[in-house]
């Protein structure tokens, strides 16, 4: 095989004309110290094929999308079919309209829908949307928990548990991340003190309901009713960010699931079919504050592309069928279970939500981002790499999560149960 195709000469090739080589940085491998990632050529169900022709067990499944795994005929044909009619109009379609009412028929708080084009963008949009309907500019987030990377939201908490936050990164300015407090996930006085300290300015509480961004991290007990409260004692809105969870724990996402009703949710992933297409919505009386129907400007070029909502809406109405979830919550049950076993006396803990689980490399239980951060990243990267070698493809990071689809059978879970019995008993 040529070199430059070999997973080494195409990161060769890609580091010259992309930074570090890669569109999205997770992908680089950095987080398991791989020398250089594979190069994905196609995907088949639970199965991913790199450019050098290995086939591995996918339970990246590209970080949540594919609920029914890669190249879905039924997603396949809807897409083929739709550009045919073109790639992209500029203009209402009734697609988009389709889309909208599968989702607010989907998800229990939400009467009014924005789509847009990315889960970042998504969640830039309804946290603007939430200051100008509360005409207040703080936001309260949890570390751990990963909202796409616009400005206020790439933020990290300073000292102390209910801060104002310092810039995650180089190149958002101070004043961007000096209304964002940061807190700890699962920590119902923490965030009880940040509203007590911060409320009346306090614009939008934000929070994965399930975070999936420190690994998989549910809610304590109590935790998302208790923000609940918070908000409806302080005036700012409950933003729930199921861009992961939304039609993956549930149809309905998490809010189904704990029976909770955020003032607005943030979608992507599922909800986009595989294709680039995210939303955000909610009640009517605050949706309806959004340009034009209102003055909070939110725009998008390829906003509800006729494509991404064509196969957006093959995959939501297979998901109004209760057997699907009934199959991934099988099959999350076996791999957990399988994993467990497989780790035997090691200090490992599974954490699973329906369709989305991760392996800690920690005693557990883990249930907060400090907590998940006591993780044995290193020995995570040998797992990694060790279940890669043997055609099984896991999160490259360990702050990530396994993501079944209903392509995953016992097969699949069987060959990866199996390579992780092996490094565990190394
Ligand atoms: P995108 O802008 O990447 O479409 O969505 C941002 C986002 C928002 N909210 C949550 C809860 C998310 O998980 C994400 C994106 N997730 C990451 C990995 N967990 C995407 C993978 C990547 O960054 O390459």
């Amino acid at each position: 095989m040529a070199l430059t195709r070999t997973a080494a000469g195409l990161f060769r090739r890609a580091r010259q004309v992309i930074p570090g080589g890669v569109n999205s940085p997770v992908r680089a491998w950095k987080a398991v110290g791989g020398d250089e990632p594979f190069f994905a050529a196609r995907g088949e169900g639970a199965y991913l094929v790199d450019a050098e022709g290995n086939r591995y067990v996918d339970w990246v499944q590209s970080w949540g999308p594919l609920v029914f795994g890669h190249a879905d005929p039924e997603v396949v044909e809807a897409v083929q079919e739709a550009v045919a009619d073109g790639t992209t109009f500029g203009a209402p379609t009734e697609r988009e309209v389709e889309l909208a009412e599968e989702i607010a028929d989907a998800v229990p708080s939400v009467e009014r829908v924005r789509l847009v084009s990315s889960g970042t963008e998504a969640a830039m949009s309804a946290l603007r949307l939430a200051r100008g309907v509360t005409r207040r500019d703080r936001i309260l987030k949890f570390a751990g928990c990963y909202h796409g990377h616009s400005d206020p939201l790439l933020a990290e908490a300073g000292s102390g548990l209910a801060t104002l936050a310092i810039p995650s990164t180089p190149g958002v300015p101070t004043g961007a991340a000096g209304d964002t407090v940061v807190s700890a996930f699962n920590d119902v006085d923490a965030a009880a003190a940040a509203v007590e300290r911060y409320g009346e300015g306090l614009a939008a509480v934000v929070v994965e309901p399930v975070a999936g961004n420190m690994g998989v991290v549910p809610p304590a007990p109590g935790f998302l009713h208790a923000l609940r409260a918070l908000c409806d004692a302080s005036g700012a809105l409950l933003v729930f960010d199921e861009v992961i969870t939304g039609f993956r724990v549930a149809r309905g996402g998490a809010q189904e699931l704990y029976g909770i009703r955020p003032d607005l949710t943030i979608l992507g992933k599922i909800a986009g079919g595989g294709l680039p297409l995210a939303a955000f919505g909610g009640r009517a009386e605050i949706m309806d504050e959004l340009a034009p129907a209102g003055p909070v400007y939110q725009a998008g070029t390829l906003s509800g592309n006729p494509l991404a909502t064509a196969a957006a809406l093959v995959v939501l109405r297979r998901l109004r069928d209760p057997a699907v979830y009934e199959r991934l919550e099988e099959a999350g049950v076996s791999l957990e279970n399988g994993l467990r076993g497989a780790a035997g006396d090691e200090h490992v803990c599974v954490q699973r939500v329906g369709a989305m689980a991760t392996l800690f490399f920690h005693r557990g239980p883990v249930r907060s981002f400090a907590e998940a951060s006591g993780s044995d990243t290193a020995r995570y990267g040998a797992w990694f790499r060790h279940l890669l070698a043997r055609g099984v493809y896991v999160a490259p990071s360990q702050f990530e999560a396994l993501f079944p689809s209903t392509a995953h059978g016992e097969a699949e879970i069987e060959t990866t149960v199996e390579a992780a019995r092996e490094f565990f008993r190394g």
